[in-house]
């Protein structure tokens, strides 16, 4: 009991969460999304908690993880990939290394990249559970933050007002499908979350009605920082003319088109820099990608490189290279929402504000849910990642995983779009 860090038991709960109809390149966000919430029982009474992706591709993996790691100490996370490697086994549904690189996510979907997913959410539960049996939080257990807070970037959305039928829950911040709509939406979030850098999700529609819409932000918002990202969706030709008449206005360029070669392409002929977390999700598409020039930002995101301390390394990879840092997101809840905070306040070259969905997650797991001021997040300095569960919230979004027709367990943002729009398939890459 007490200080005992052995692990004796690892709980994995599915869920989903409600998500609202957000448009992306792929299609639109499903009503409800799924996510992994992983607890970790000490022999000293304590839990850890974490958070990943939830599609049976990741509990396919994560099962067989769950059960190998109890006997094992909380503190001994670097052993964490090695045992996955070893018990995890190959996922039935990743995609060999041939395979098309759809845009909007994380590029090939090997079982590797996979498994580095599961694994960040075990890291995260075994540092909380470490840093709540230690009196610590988990970024004094990552070496000490840098930083007393975090900031972030409002993360803007086409989106219709309701998904199709009414589906889902239902939300007040009606549909965003042109300049003046996206500009509303950044008003709304800079008015309740304090956002000064706001980024839009492109390869929704045609590159003119994108570039409309960051002049419009432009013009609402003199002199902050703007972001777009078309996942992927343009050529070099049309990345490269979207560069050159947004040039003075967009911070970076996020993955204008896809693979390392086209955006090699692209970075050669403009100055604009260009951020990516498609073409370098791992570490070894680092070398490539840097020595030719193809990205000047990279997005970390713990649930991509394997958690929080590799976050670290690649943030140090990234310093020696002279590349910059910054972070992606996906649809998520509170715990991981506090790892990112965690590891963006340890690492002292973390150049620009923070990606997040969360604000449009209305629904949680934990007591209390975070809250943006000034759009940033204040570090905490509790025990671990200083979030509590809310076993009734976990037990409710696990009920409506337990209920649902397997349609949702898997995101498809296609097949939601194929809702609205009958025959809808993934674009090809280039779109546009
Ligand atoms: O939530 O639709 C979305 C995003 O497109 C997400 O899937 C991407 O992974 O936010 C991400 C990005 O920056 O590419
Ligand atoms: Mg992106």
């Amino acid at each position: 009991m007490g200080q005992d860090l052995t692990v004796t038991e690892v709980r994995l709960t599915p869920i989903l969460v409600a998500d609202p109809p957000l448009l992306n390149t792929q299609g639109v966000h499903q009503p409800y999304t799924p996510r992994l919430i992983v607890e970790v029982v000490t022999a000293g009474g304590v839990t850890g908690v974490g958070e990943t992706y939830g599609d049976t591709k990741y509990l396919d993996l994560a099962a067989p993880l769950a059960d190998a790691l109890p006997g094992r100490a909380v503190s001994d996370v670097n052993a964490l990939h090695r045992l996955a490697e070893r018990v995890c086994g190959d996922s039935p549904e990743a995609t060999g290394a041939d395979a098309v690189d759809v845009g909007g996510l994380r590029g090939v979907q090997t079982t590797d990249k996979l498994r580095l997913s599961v694994v960040s959410g075990f890291e995260v539960a075994c540092l909380d559970a470490l840093g709540k049996t230690l009196g610590l939080p988990v970024h004094a257990l990552l070496g000490g933050k840098v930083r007393d807070a975090v900031d972030y970037s409002a993360y803007l959305f086409y989106r219709w007002a309701r998904h199709p039928g009414g589906a889902g829950e239902p939300d007040d911040w009606g549909a965003a499908l042109d300049p003046a709509g996206i500009v509303a939406q950044a008003r709304r979030f800079a008015r309740e979350y304090g956002f000064t850098s706001f980024k839009l999700k492109g390869g929704v529609f045609e590159p003119e009605q994108e570039i409309a819409a960051v002049r419009a932000l432009a013009a609402a918002f003199p002199g902050q920082h703007l972001r777009l990202d078309p996942n992927g969706a343009w050529s070099v030709e049309t990345s490269l003319k979207v560069a050159k008449e947004l040039g003075g206005v967009l911070q970076y360029l996020e993955d204008p088109a896809s693979g390392t070669a086209r955006m090699a392409e692209v970075a050669a002929g403009t100055d604009v820099p260009l951020a990516t977390n498609m073409c370098v999700t791992t570490f070894a598409e680092i070398p490539e990608a840097f020595a030719r020039g193809a990205v000047q930002v990279v997005l970390s995101d713990h649930h991509y490189w394997g958690g929080l301390q590799a976050t670290r390394e690649l943030a140090a990879v990234c310093r020696t290279f002279g590349v910059a840092l910054s972070m992606h997101s996906n649809t998520h809840l509170g715990i991981s929402l506090a790892a990112m905070t965690h590891v963006a306040a340890v690492v002292p070259n973390l150049d620009h504000a923070c990606d997040s969905h969360y604000p449009w997650q209305t629904e949680d797991v934990i007591t209390e849910r975070l809250t943006f001021r000034d759009g940033r997040l204040a570090v905490s300095d509790l025990p671990g990642l200083g979030v509590e569960l809310d076993r009734d919230r976990l037990a409710r979004l696990h009920r409506r995983w337990l209920d649902d027709d397997g349609s949702m367990r898997d995101r498809d943002d296609a097949a939601a779009m194929r809702v609205a729009e009958p025959g809808w398939t993934t674009p090809p890459v280039p779109r546009w």
